[in-house]
This record gives C-alpha cells, sequence and structure tokens, in this order.
C-alpha cells in the first residue's frame, strides 16, 4: 500500500498589506488597505488584520472600507513588488520539498511526506519555514499539515494569522468532522441547500452517510464530495517541472449556418480567443504555441500552428495570431463550418523564478489591458459569460 502523505499548506497573512507594513514600518500595528485611493471607485485587494476589526474585506469597494475604517491609511497596489515577494517566499518553500505547487500568488502546497517521520518532524519543519520567512522577507504566514491538500488547505484556515496547525488521520473525527460543509472545496450554494433538507450540517455528516444516497441527490458531485470527506482528497503536489501536464487549453464552434462572411469568421474567432484566453487567466498559465483548426462545408478539415518566443494569455493577442494563421491558409469564398482555437506548451503563470519565460507583471494590475481583462474576467465571474460582450457580437448572436 502507498504511503500516507503528509502536504503542507502554506498561505501568507494579509500578503499585500503584510508587504506594506514592512516597507513603511510606521504602519506596523495599524490599520492599511491596498488596492485604491480615498474617493476613488476601485475595490480593497487586501487590508491588514486591524483594519479587519473594523469590518473592512478584500472586495469591498473603498468608498464603503473609507467609512468603516476612516483612519485607515489607503495604499494603491504595486503589483511588480508583490509579484517579487511571491517569488521570495517560493524560493524559501523549495528549500524543504521539491514537490512545491504555488496555486496562487501567495498560496502553495509542499509534499513533505520525504522530511517528516512524526508530528515533532512535522512541527520542527513547520516552525522553520515559518522563522525563515519571516528573517529573510519579515513577512508572516499561516501554515496547515494533513494527509490531503484540502484538509492542509482548512488546517492553516484553523490559526490565522501566524499560526501553525498540524492534523493526524487520528484526528479527522475530533477537528474536521465538526466543521460545516462549506469548508469543504466543491459545494456550492444549491448543493448545500439539498444536503441541509437531508440533516447534512457537517463534513463528518456526510463523511458516514451513504455515498449511493448522497450520489441520488446529487449526481456525480455526491461520491465526490463523500470521498473529500474522509480525507481521500487529492494529495498530489505537481512540481514545476510537471505543471505541463495540463498541456493547451482550447475552444472550438460549429456555426449554425456555413459561411464565408469574414465579418463573421473574424467575430468567431475573436469570441474563441476570449473564451481560450479567460480560461487561461482562470487556472492562471499561460501558453507559447497557438494553433488554428476549421473546417469545410465538405467537411475538409485544416489546422496551422506557430510556436512563439513569448507567452500568450492575453485575449488581444491570441486573436491577432489566430487571425494570421487562419488567413495564411484558408482558401477565401470557401465557406466555413467549424473553428476553434488552442494555445498549447502552457505553464503556470506566477512561477517566474529561474526560467525567464514569463513576464512578472502578468496578472497584476500593472498596465492598463491587464486591468481591463481583469475586470471582464470579474464581471463574467459574478454576472455569466454575457455579462459583458463586444458590441460587434450583437450582429451574430
Ligand atoms: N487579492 C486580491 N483581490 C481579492 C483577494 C485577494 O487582489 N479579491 C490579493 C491580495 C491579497 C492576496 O491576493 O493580499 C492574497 O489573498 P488572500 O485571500 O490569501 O488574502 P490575504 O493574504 O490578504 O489575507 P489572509 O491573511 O486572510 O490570507
Ligand atoms: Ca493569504
Amino acid at each position: 500500500m502507498n504511503k500516507k502523505k503528509r502536504i503542507m499548506h502554506v498561505d501568507m497573512d494579509a500578503f499585500f498589506a503584510s508587504i506594506e507594513q514592512r516597507d513603511q514600518p510606521l504602519l506596523k500595528g495599524k490599520p492599511v488597505i491596498v488596492g485604491g485611493e480615498p474617493g476613488g471607485r476601485g475595490v480593497a485587494a487586501t487590508c491588514s488584520y486591524e483594519a479587519r476589526k473594523f469590518g473592512v474585506k478584500s472586495g469591498m469597494p473603498i468608498a464603503l472600507a473609507v467609512k468603516k475604517c476612516p483612519d485607515g491609511t489607503f495604499i494603491r497596489t504595486n503589483g511588480k513588488k508583490y509579484m517579487y515577494a511571491s517569488m521570495r517566499v517560493i524560493e524559501i518553500l523549495n528549500r524543504y520539498s521539491p514537490k512545491v505547487e504555488p496555486t496562487s500568488i501567495d498560496e502553495a502546497y509542499l509534499d513533505v511526506t520525504g522530511s517528516v517521520k512524526d508530528r515533532e518532524d512535522e512541527r520542527k519543519i513547520g516552525e522553520s519555514l515559518k522563522r525563515e520567512i519571516r528573517r529573510e522577507l519579515e513577512l508572516t504566514c499561516s501554515v496547515g499539515i494533513a494527509s490531503n491538500r484540502i484538509f492542509a488547505k482548512i488546517a492553516t484556515n484553523m490559526k490565522k494569522p501566524d499560526g501553525l496547525t498540524i492534523i493526524a488521520d487520528e484526528e479527522l473525527e475530533k477537528k474536521i468532522y465538526p466543521l460545516p460543509i462549506s469548508e469543504l472545496i466543491g459545494i456550492g450554494k444549491k448543493s448545500e441547500g439539498i444536503l441541509k433538507n437531508l440533516g447534512i450540517k457537517t463534513i463528518g455528516d456526510i463523511a458516514v452517510y451513504p455515498e449511493n444516497e448522497l450520489e441520488r441527490v446529487l449526481g456525480v458531485n455526491g461520491p465526490l464530495l463523500s470521498k473529500l470527506a474522509r480525507g481521500e482528497g487529492s494529495d498530489r503536489v505537481l512540481a514545476f517541472d510537471e505543471e505541463e501536464e495540463v498541456k493547451s487549453i482550447g475552444s472550438e464552434h460549429t456555426l449554425e449556418r456555413d459561411t464565408c462572411d469574414e465579418n463573421i469568421i473574424n467575430m468567431i474567432l475573436l469570441k474563441l480567443s476570449e473564451k481560450v484566453g479567460r480560461r487561461l487567466r482562470e487556472s492562471r498559465f499561460a501558453g507559447r504555441t497557438v494553433a488554428v483548426k476549421f473546417r469545410y462545408s465538405d467537411f475538409s478539415s485544416f489546422s496551422k500552428r506557430c510556436t512563439y518566443p513569448f507567452f500568450v494569455w492575453e485575449d488581444n493577442k491570441i486573436y491577432s495570431i489566430s487571425k494570421k494563421l487562419f488567413y495564411s491558409v484558408y482558401k477565401r469564398t470557401k465557406k466555413i463550418r467549424l473553428l476553434g482555437i488552442t494555445v498549447s506548451g502552457v505553464v503556470k503563470s506566477y512561477l517566474n523564478t529561474n526560467n525567464n519565460k514569463i513576464q512578472t507583471e502578468l496578472f497584476t494590475n500593472c498596465n492598463k489591458s491587464g486591468k481591463l481583462l481583469k475586470t471582464i474576467d470579474l464581471l463574467k465571474d459574478i454576472h455569466g459569460e454575457m455579462a459583458i460582450a463586444r458590441a460587434a457580437y450583437l450582429k451574430i448572436l
């Protein structure tokens, strides 16, 4: 049988705000809100724990944050600085395991199975890592250790800021089972309602509920949740060179009516580019190879691909490349029935440690088009894919 793994989750405390407090020591111990200036119309990216006491939260409009915390210090985001700190954190984490998988700018999972024999070792490794981050970066983090990713993350959240929480498998019943089901990843509001009607309130309730009954009410998600609750969540941590497992992200569209109208073709290419761009950004990927495929009315299919020295993740870039590729092969006046775009050779975007493949400003608020994309993605997250669309689509939708 495979040895049970030990997974460590690391999450930096009030990340952007702590960096600002470190760089302006007068702000230490004070409410600090990062993400916009008073009077501006932005939202708070995050805030220091001192500001949280006043009810300020990340994502809150700045105007409201000012109302809740008028004496707070408001600081604009400085994406490059935070990205740099993030890279330094990853460098430190790399000392503790060959398998370190960052999942956001300030969070990562480490497979520490090979470095720990018992709880004592786990405490030591957690404390040592926290000490090095504090000494070298003057920042604090919270750490959770458990036998899979979900429980490790739950452990991290049990004590924040500056916490270290270890959960042995023997303690699951005591420490994890009493928690509300909302702590389990993958439970949406709808499923939560269905489960509550069955009297299921805690992770423990799910763990002991018959799996086939859960399948009946929740479909395929039922058994999945049941497994997660019993601790059979993912314990795989991907090292950087394993990242390319997701090799490509693509999308295709079959036209309702075959066409050779280039306006319509361009519009579909643009829409596909937006879809692929959005999916890349959602999973924080960027890729170097763009491929366009298409099928004529007579079902003959063609494709054209090109690998570039730079990474793409922006809709407009994917669109301009796809158009170029498409028209280099397309025989004008022939009718098209299907179009598709794929970006491959993808890597995680925030890993810029020892290769110069990806620009550091990727996905941060540094330039206008980045900001616009972030806003559009957010609007679509909240209101659905059609929340915002180019006026030109109206002609073809
Ligand atoms: N962030 C952002 N917009 C959001 C949420 C977060 O720009 N809606 C940024 C700012 C955070 C960083 O990402 O500092 C990490 O997000 P976390 O959710 O981990 O929040 P913090 O690290 O700030 O606080 P915590 O101590 O709760 O982890
Ligand atoms: Ca954090």
